[in-house]
């Protein structure tokens, strides 16, 4: 049994020796995050499958914290040890206290604000990915080895906000729950003392009065969906003119993820609205969740980088300035190119596979 699971829906077995974490569907039927995308009528049914599908699968879910030549494999967040996880909240608040953190929700803040907008556009991604690399490099100065983990949101569409991420009590509890019905402010866990800095047309400044803004399914009622993840993933190429949030969500992987679609806002956009509070604002990455979410669209990104090895990233030129192949990217700590962030091994990480 792995600490802190015990809520509706999410269930334990042991498969060969290994922890897996199901997930109990309103259908009656049974998942679980190793085969994320089939279900199945019993756990004896998805227990065989996985047995079967070890050679292929298994070795890279349950892969060791370091492999090759210092490489990490980030973790879904409800893999990480208890040990690992206190790490992780630890060097949280240390680069909070030590204003590092508050440079992550700067920069974020400036390239939302000026001319060199990355959001709705191709290097959404690649500046993402850079963005989340700093912010783990930060985490291991205070802790070295630590691992920024994700946060699978499709997993918890069913559950929504009971969802163990949220909860508030028990042995284990990540970065605190829902906003307060009233106020908004969450006021338990790791943030419930935090400054939160406000987007300003100048600059960010600091609220007055303590506290991180969530309110849970309020501005959207759901999670994006597992099918629609799905379909995501078959989308090529990677994007397509007018390179924005016009572009064709048929034809532009990056938009059909970062979820500028006709109706509404889907997936990447959908996770900041349905979190709500901080989480809407340019200045997101005041709610640590930001990173989470962000990893599991970076992880979404390497999959289907995965799955269609001839796509390349796209435009080469005739892109938004700051966003062509070889560009160098807005407000990241060291000049990069988004060719620079197409390999994420070479960068020093990894993710399990997201098994179709
Ligand atoms: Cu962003």
């Amino acid at each position: 049994m792995m600490p802190g699971h015990g809520h509706g829906g999410h269930d334990h077995i042991m498969v060969d020796g290994v922890d897996v974490h199901i997930m109990r569907l309103p259908n009656g039927r049974v998942m679980c995050h190793l085969l994320m995308f089939q279900q199945f009528d019993t756990t004896e049914e998805l227990a065989a499958v996985l047995r079967r599908e070890r050679g292929r699968l298994w070795d890279t879910f349950v892969a060791p914290r370091v492999t090759g030549a210092g490489v990490i494999t980030r973790p879904n967040i409800y893999d990480l040890g208890d040990a690992e996880l206190s790490e992780l909240i630890h060097a949280v608040r240390e680069i909070k206290n030590n204003g590092v953190y508050d440079d992550f929700v700067r920069r974020h803040d400036a390239v939302m604000s000026d001319t060199s907008n990355i959001h709705a556009g191709p290097a959404f991604l690649p500046w993402h990915r850079v963005f989340i690399h700093e912010f783990e490099q930060a985490l291991q100065t205070v802790s070295a080895g630590l691992r920024l983990p994700f946060w699978n949101w499709a997993d918890d569409a069913a559950a929504g906000k009971s969802a163990p991420l949220w909860q508030t009590q028990g042995a284990r509890t990540y970065f605190g729950g829902d906003g307060d019905p009233k106020t908004n402010i969450v006021t338990s866990g790791p943030c419930a003392d935090w400054r939160i800095l406000m987007h300003t047309p100048q600059a960010p400044v600091y609220r007055s009065g303590l506290g991180l803004l969530r309110s849970l399914g309020q501005d959207a009622a759901t999670l994006p969906q597992l099918n629609r993840l799905r379909q995501v993933l078959s989308v090529q190429p990677y994007d397509s003119a007018p390179w924005d949030y016009r572009s064709d969500t048929s034809r532009s992987f990056r938009n059909a993820l970062e979820g500028f679609a006709e109706t509404g806002s889907a997936m990447h956009n959908r996770v900041h609205v349905w979190i709500g509070g901080d989480m809407e604002m340019p200045t997101s990455p005041s709610d640590p969740v930001f990173f989470l979410h962000h990893a599991f669209v970076d992880c979404i990104w390497a999959a289907w980088q995965k799955l269609h090895p001839s796509e390349s990233y796209l435009p080469a030129n005739g892109g938004p300035p700051g966003q062509n192949i070889d560009d160098r990217m807005p407000h990241l700590w060291s000049a990069t190119t988004p060719r620079q962030t197409l390999d994420t091994v070479s960068m020093g990480y990894q993710y399990p596979a997201l098994a179709l």
